[in-house]
């Protein structure tokens, strides 16, 4: 294992913003193509303004056993048709848990695992969402302001995005009359 020295990470609570970090991931709408309902709405939005959907603040840490890999989400709100701004969403590739840590903001860590069972905790400041090993993972912002949360999950953990890209995931957040209700989702295709 590399010897690394300790670390003091400064993040800002309300904007999820980590200070001195090393790299910062931004995922646009046009980077979320085939993972809402509504393709339409999401092409034409694309076309207006291909918005910035969310940002993952990240520390470099080395990706072996025994460290541990922590980062920020800023996602922001808006909806693709009735469906909510959300990640992309993974599987981890070793069956690894992960924890998010609720900093601002409300929404929900939907999770689902290989059986295609859904389980959503609701998230806002001070919530902490387990999520054990073998379930896959997405975040939904519901509310009006930035959806803010820390992850921290084994370094070596590795990520599948495939699976969710080509299946979709089960459950998918929508809004009804002016609330979020988790459906089923007509795309999703089982294996
Ligand atoms: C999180 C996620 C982060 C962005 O740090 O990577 O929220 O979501 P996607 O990776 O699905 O785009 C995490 O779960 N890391 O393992
Ligand atoms: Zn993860």
């Amino acid at each position: 294992m590399d010897l690394i020295k300790p670390i003091r990470s400064l993040i800002d609570m309300d904007t999820g913003v980590i200070e001195n970090c090393d790299n910062i991931i931004e995922r646009r709408l046009s980077d979320m193509r085939g993972m809402y309902a509504d393709r339409e709405t999401l092409r034409r939005l694309i076309l207006q303004e291909d918005q910035v959907v969310y940002r993952v603040y990240e520390v470099k840490i080395p990706e072996e056993e025994g460290q541990l890999a922590y980062s920020t989400t800023i996602l922001y709100p808006g909806k693709v048709g009735r469906e909510y701004f959300m990640t992309k969403g993974h599987f981890h590739l070793r069956e690894t848990a992960e924890i998010y840590f609720c900093l601002s903001g409300q929404g929900y860590l939907l999770t689902q695992n290989n059986q295609g069972e859904v389980h959503l905790v609701q998230m806002n400041s001070g919530v902490l969402g387990y999520i054990p090993p073998g379930w896959g993972h997405r975040t939904l912002n519901t509310g009006p302001e930035e959806f803010v949360f820390l992850a921290a999950y084994p370094a070596d953990a590795g990520h599948n995005y495939r699976v969710i890209e080509e299946k979709g995931f089960a459950g998918i957040m929508v809004e009804e009359k002016g609330h979020p209700q988790l459906k089923s989702n007509p795309g999703y295709k089982k294996s």
